[in-house]
């Protein structure tokens, strides 16, 4: 018999949704919407690894949430809610921080990231985060969980967990090994202003990024001030290869155009990059400008937005309980 496939993912209520969240995560998202049951969390405990002002993090929930609606998540069709309102989420982090080992935590590079040159100072909620996100996944049995490139680390390190719990407690197939879903095309979007870094939002900058809520305007603005190169576009990737902003744009514009990169640069070559970030910017504004006009209407409405997150809580609830109950007999918790 075939096993059940369940789709989970997470978004982090951390500021503005942008263009890499939206290529690499959400519209991916939307897609598996029609094939599988998925579940799609606001991981609002992930968010606090990092100290977050209490207002404005409610606020990023709400906003996160539209977010998902605007790009057409449809919370009839996927169990929407976020990760705090289910108190299993933690329980089970909990327990896999028991399975899970130290020396695979010290190998995840975004805490090396994040955590920056004082490590002593980051949070231990931020060097155990890959510790409850194995959780999140863990907790529904999820089989899929789409994400961009860089989350491709925790996802393995998931698995290895899952793997783990599944030794230890002699219950082979326990958890299913969850497997990482990742854009073929465009895994990962750079900063328009660093081509070395991902598009983020934190990134202190707003010019590194395009955000879902940006107007017309400043979707032109900032492409026409993206870093790209003074050469024309050549005619084959291997010339880009040390042009990380101009190979980013052109990534984007092949993204965004739903063409092949070969078609961009049969297309491009020769020009000069103005002439890739006008239609880049065209395309952006007509894709991009409807989803933000959507989330502020839909902000305009919080009591409809918690009444989602509401009946999304009480179905995740209903399957978190179930596996957990399992969980904790295996473990041998009373
Ligand atoms: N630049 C990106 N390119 C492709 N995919 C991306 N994702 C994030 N940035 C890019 C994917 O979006 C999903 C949600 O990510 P997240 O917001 O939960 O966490 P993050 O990866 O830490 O995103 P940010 O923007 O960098 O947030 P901050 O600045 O708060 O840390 C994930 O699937 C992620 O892969």
């Amino acid at each position: 018999m075939e096993k059940k496939r369940l789709v989970f993912s997470g978004v982090q209520p951390t500021g503005n949704l942008h263009l890499g969240n939206y290529l690499g995560a959400l519209k991916n998202f939307v897609s598996l919407q029609k094939e599988m049951n998925c579940i799609y969390c606001v991981v609002d405990l992930h968010a606090i690894t990092v100290f977050q002002n209490p207002n404005e993090l409610r606020n990023n929930v709400l906003e996160t949430l539209a977010s998902f609606l605007a790009t057409g998540l449809d919370p009839d069709k996927s169990i929407i809610f976020n990760q705090s309102s289910v108190s299993g989420h933690t329980e089970l982090a909990w327990i896999l921080n028991c399975v899970s080992k130290i020396g695979w935590l010290n190998r995840m590079t975004q805490f090396k990231d994040k955590a920056g040159s004082d490590k002593e100072k980051a949070s231990v909620g931020l060097y155990i985060y890959p510790n409850l996100m194995a959780a999140d996944i863990l907790l529904y049995k999820a089989t899929h969980v789409p994400v961009g490139a860089d989350q491709k680390q925790h996802l393995e390190l998931s698995r290895d967990i899952a793997q783990k719990f599944n030794n230890d407690f002699n219950c082979k197939d326990f958890f299913p090994l969850p497997e990482p879903l990742i854009s073929k095309n465009i895994s990962r979007v750079m900063s328009l202003r660093d081509g070395t870094k991902k598009m983020s939002k934190s990134e202190e900058s707003d010019y590194s990024r395009i955000n879902l809520k940006d107007t017309k305007d400043e979707i032109s603005k900032k492409i026409k001030k993206a870093k790209s190169d003074s050469n024309q576009i050549p005619d084959n990737l291997k010339d880009l290869d040390t042009k990380p902003e101009a190979l980013n744009l052109i990534n984007i514009y092949s993204e965004i155009s739903n063409n092949n990169i070969e078609k961009v640069l049969n297309e491009m070559s020769g020009k000069e990059y103005s002439f890739l970030k006008t239609k880049l910017a065209d395309l952006l504004i007509s894709e991009i400008t409807p989803v933000g006009k959507e989330i502020k209407k839909l902000l305009g409405d919080k009591a409809h937005l918690e009444q989602i997150l509401q009946k999304g809580k009480e179905k995740a609830n209903i399957i978190a309980e179930e596996n957990l109950k399992n969980i904790r007999e295996k473990v041998g918790l009373i």
